[in-house]
């Protein structure tokens, strides 16, 4: 019974120039191998909690025993994020978003340049590491946060559409310190279409388990 690494939609150096072959095996086998790790051994303490998925372990942590909690927090968190990342980037992405989120996208923000500036600038001013976010609070709410760490939008009521990661991790072994370049050059990578099917998924109330979070 444990959680597992899903693997890449793509090939590791598929997403190549935007994100390098090296920084992609390493954030994928490394990093987010070892939240599933690390997340398997805190839930090994409490096997009352194997049957929740590892959404429903972050989405109220309180009732997360407190010597696993930030364990759960740190981990869960870390696996749910990256397995929404590797999803929401493909090979040849990019481009202006279309259907739904991009309706939902002008509405909100004013046009699709308008909510790229916001976005890319929560994701310069989020301090050290974290995650910046395109999330919705539900009905037809859509707003920029950014949490820190492996925080989730979850873990306050809030449903994460999409987000980047802007962890070191995710773009130093290219961009170095230069976290705008990386953040403007992500769009080129970026789903729409699994986008999509996310919000539409999410307004419909029928939210995909993707099998990597089952705990089986
Ligand atoms: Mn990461």
């Amino acid at each position: 019974m444990a959680f597992e690494l899903p693997p890449l939609p793509y090939d590791y150096a598929a997403l190549e120039p935007v994100i390098d072959k090296q920084t992609m095996t390493l954030h994928h086998d490394m990093h987010h191998g070892a939240y599933v790790k690390n997340l398997n051994a805190a839930i090994e303490k409490h096997p009352e909690l194997a049957s929740k998925s590892a959404e429903d372990l972050i989405r109220d942590l309180n009732a997360i025993p407190e010597d696993i909690r930030a364990a759960v927090r740190n981990n869960g968190g870390g696996h749910v994020n990256h397995t929404m990342f590797w999803k929401i980037m493909k090979p040849k992405g990019g481009g202006d978003p279309s259907g739904p989120i991009a309706q939902a996208i002008t509405k909100t923000f004013g046009s699709f340049k308008d909510f790229q500036t916001k976005f890319n600038d929560a994701g310069v001013k989020q301090f050290g590491s974290g995650w910046v976010w395109l999330a919705s609070k539900g009905g037809d709410d859509l707003h920029i946060m950014s949490t820190p760490n492996q925080d989730s939008p979850i873990s306050v009521g809030h449903h994460p559409i999409f987000g980047n990661d802007v962890w070191e991790h995710a773009y130093y072994l290219k961009y170095n310190n230069r976290r705008p370049e990386y953040l403007t050059a992500w769009w080129n990578v970026i789903n729409w279409d699994e986008v999509n099917q996310r919000y539409e998924a999410f307004k419909s109330g029928k939210q995909v388990q993707e099998p990597a979070m089952a705990h089986r």
